[in-house]
């Protein structure tokens, strides 16, 4: 299809999203189309274009050739439209329930046409006004136990995922990560935030060795290896959710890494809420468990239907991959809420917290969390384990 009389990309305007959606014929010929910019993340503009009558939408998304979080000072590959919609498609077919379908994709435009989601909400923004998500966990739970084993050598075959990994070389992306998240942190780098009442706390991580040397061992992990397709991203401002229904969205970070990262990310972001509200805590702990013990189900079940790996019957080998998710991903929940608090891009769930004592308070038990669950991670052995560590750091 060609979409405009230019064959160079240029960001999309609304007026410019409402004539590419009329050129796809998706709605009605005679439809009235309203369009507005809705995108809150820190990379892209996202255009939702709804038909005036029905109130049936799309979603057009496309990726700007910088961060939209810091400016045209730091370009961006435009590429990762491309990885973004094409990991939508794989994890479309692996958890369609999750995932929302791709209508259409233009590697120049860098443009993603998906399927609407304003029936529900962002999770962090909906857990922040405290919306209930009775099965958000859940859901979770199965979409990475189902994606993270479909992606690796033990659910696709072995041939077959290293066509997948050479197709999901993300390096600029990766790049991001393994600056903000396992980098900038730990060092005095100018891309960090932080309040200066923090700084204390925050020169004590960059003076801790022991702590260095465990995220310097994290980081090696994710740069090296590549167990299956992640989304990289996995936050909760990357999921849509209500009661009964929940999508994930934004894989442009999808890479061939260690599983524990993408289930580190949702942990992580999880804890956000009950460091944040301490009455929450039960919620939170509820949706821990959850998420956990119907990853280990799901992954069990599908580890002795589908295996593809001849010698998965070896006797405590389900046990050691399993134990390598939980341990590292505690690991890398440390590191983003430590990265959430001090480095670069921050979370809501503690950056609107209004009155500023208990903000620093939230952010101090935070980092001290972090810190905690990096050092120690091989001492927590069960999902159990974890609560009792993240009920401690909350008195
Ligand atoms: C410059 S990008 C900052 C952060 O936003 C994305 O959602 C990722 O989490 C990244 O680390
Ligand atoms: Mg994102």
């Amino acid at each position: 299809m060609t979409l405009f009389s230019s064959k160079e990309y240029q960001p999309l305007t609304e007026s410019l999203a409402v004539t590419l959606a009329v050129k796809m014929r998706i709605f009605s010929e005679n439809a009235v189309l309203s369009c507005s910019e809705i995108g809150d993340g820190n990379l892209n503009l996202v255009f939702r274009v709804t038909d005036t009558v029905t109130r049936q939408g799309i979603i057009i998304k496309q990726a700007l050739p910088y961060a939209k979080v810091v400016g045209e000072s730091w370009p961006l590959t435009l590429k990762r439209a491309k990885i973004e919609a094409d990991a939508l498609k794989i994890f479309g077919k692996i958890a369609p329930e999750y995932v929302p379908v791709v209508h259409f994709t233009d590697d120049v435009f860098a443009i993603t046409v998906m399927d609407d989601l304003s029936h529900l909400s962002i999770a962090r923004t909906g857990l922040i006004r405290g919306e209930k998500y009775p099965l958000l966990s859940k859901h979770l739970g199965e979409y990475l136990a189902k994606t993270l084993f479909f992606t690796s050598d033990f659910g696709v075959n072995q041939s077959e995922k290293k066509e997948l990994q050479r197709q999901f070389i993300n390096p600029e992306l990766c790049k991001i990560t393994e600056d903000l998240i396992f980098t900038d942190p730990f060092i005095d780098s100018p891309t960090n935030s932080f309040e200066p009442e923090l700084r204390s706390a925050v020169e004590s991580i960059w003076k801790d060795a022991e702590l260095i040397f465990h995220v310097a061992l994290l980081k090696k992990s994710f740069l090296t290896e590549g167990e299956a397709l992640l989304h990289g991203d996995l936050h909760t401002g990357s999921v849509f959710a209500n009661a009964t229904e929940t999508k994930v969205i934004d894989p442009e970070f999808a890479f061939y890494g260690p599983g524990g990262f993408d289930i580190g990310q949702v942990f992580a972001n999880l804890l956000f809420q009950a460091l944040a509200n301490e009455e929450k805590i039960h919620e939170i702990q509820e949706h821990l468990e959850t998420f956990w013990n119907v990853f280990v189900d799901q992954y069990s079940e599908l580890w002795n239907t589908e295996n593809q790996e001849p010698l998965s019957y070896a006797p405590g080998f389900f046990d050691a991959v399993i134990q390598k998710f939980f341990q590292d991903a505690l690991g890398f929940a440390g590191c983003e809420l430590i990265r959430r608090t001090i480095g670069l891009a921050h979370v809501a769930d503690l950056d609107s917290i209004q009155d500023i004592d208990k903000r620093l308070l939230v952010k101090r038990k935070t980092i001290d969390l972090g810190k905690l669950l990096i050092k120690s991670k091989k001492e927590i052995h069960s999902i159990d384990d974890f609560i009792k560590v993240v009920v401690q750091t909350l008195v």
